[in-house]
């Protein structure tokens, strides 16, 4: 497995802090969203590494939840960064993506997770557990809902589960931009579960909106508070340590995932194998992994179309993330059962 840290650059061009993340796979037609408020989020921390400014918390933060509820939409949102892809097809994300934020408080690392859903391939198993595992030994778990639909059972899953834990929990009811704010029903919930296994464990609610940024002060507010006073756990300068290879190639999945949605995602997976630094730019190759060969012709579309579709938009994010220019060099190639092969998820990184 690629071992190389991501670090993605701040492009020159844009001032990061006033930023919101990219729309992806809708630039140009989504409404900007307001700016998220805290900037102080990306105010680097003054001292360096391991050195505590008095009082200056740190943290980690496991962001939990069901399959598409926004957790990769927040992380981003709460880094003024894109580090973790978002789409609106469940399951998007596969591996823990971690992401940090530096404020004069001190650190936040946040680790973005998988939602979890029920699986009947290996990857599905794969991810669950990862997402499960996250929680183990952080210092705050994040929960997050849709706060625009009712609970679902995969809710009241992570619900039972987090009764028990030790940590401190804030319960996130998001997306509250929709309008249908579906809070007391969450509490109900909640409350039920706990009376049901006679566990007191309260959790802290919040609302709040990744897309537009409402309601994300108060979050960070409070999880500085809920942090321990300790030395920040990564440098300042770094933003997420998400293997650069992996990052790369979830952008162009999540550009595939945008034009297919439901016709094929889950079976496609992207494997970055080189990234040469040219003084031009960087030129990247790779391959797009599909089980069946009757799959090609849906990857490529009418005339190798989509296909040009795709990867013009990920070299397009790619340089922005990375603030250089980005050429990709990407062939389809057929793996059967990739999803069931511990050896194929292996090499792409989802299992470590
Ligand atoms: N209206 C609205 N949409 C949101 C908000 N947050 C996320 N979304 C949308 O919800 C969909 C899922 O977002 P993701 O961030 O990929 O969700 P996730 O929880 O990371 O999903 P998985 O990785 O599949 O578990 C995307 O279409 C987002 O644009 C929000 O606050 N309001
Ligand atoms: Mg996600």
């Amino acid at each position: 497995m690629n071992k190389e840290k991501t670090k993605p650059r701040k492009n020159p061009r844009r001032a990061p802090a006033v930023t919101p993340p990219a729309a992806p796979g809708n630039r140009g037609a989504a409404p900007t969203p307001p700016r998220h408020p805290p900037a102080a989020a990306r105010v680097p921390v003054p001292p360096p590494h391991g050195v505590a400014a008095s009082g200056a918390r740190a943290g980690m933060i496991a962001i939990v939840g069901r399959a598409n509820v926004g957790k990769s939409t927040l992380l981003n949102r709460l880094l003024g960064e894109k580090v973790s892809i978002v789409s609106p097809v469940a399951q998007t994300t596969r591996r823990m993506v971690r992401g940090m934020l530096n404020d004069p408080r001190g650190q936040l690392v946040f680790l973005d997770t998988p939602g979890v859903h029920q699986a009947s391939y290996d990857l599905g198993h794969v991810m669950n557990r990862t997402a499960r595992a996250a929680v183990e030994g952080v210092d705050v778990v994040l929960l997050v809902l849709d706060g625009s639909t009712p609970p679902r059972d995969e809710d009241e899953g992570w619900m039972r589960r987090l009764l028990f834990h030790e940590a401190p929990i804030v319960a996130l009811l998001n997306k509250c931009d929709q309008g249908t704010d579906q809070v007391v029903a969450y509490r109900q919930r909640w409350a039920r579960v706990a009376e049901e296994k006679s566990a007191p464990k309260q959790a802290d609610w919040l609302r709040a909106s990744a897309a537009t940024g409402e309601g994300l002060e108060e979050l960070v507010n409070k999880l500085f508070a809920l942090v321990p006073v300790g030395e920040q756990l990564f440098p300042d300068d770094v933003l997420s340590d998400y293997p650069r290879k992996l990052a790369m190639g979830d952008v162009v999945r999540e550009k595939y995932f945008y034009e297919l949605r439901d016709e094929l995602p889950h079976t496609l997976a992207v494997e970055v194998e080189t990234v040469e630094e040219k003084p031009e730019g960087w030129l990247v190759k790779g391959a797009i992994l599909v089980e069946k060969s009757s799959q090609k012709p849906i990857l490529l579309g009418a005339k190798g179309r989509l296909f040009k579709r795709v990867v013009a938009a990920a070299e397009r994010d790619l340089a922005e993330m990375y603030g250089v220019p980005v050429k990709l060099e990407l062939w389809i190639r057929v793996e059967k059962h990739w999803q069931k092969n511990f050896w194929v998820l292996k090499r792409l990184g989802y299992v470590p």
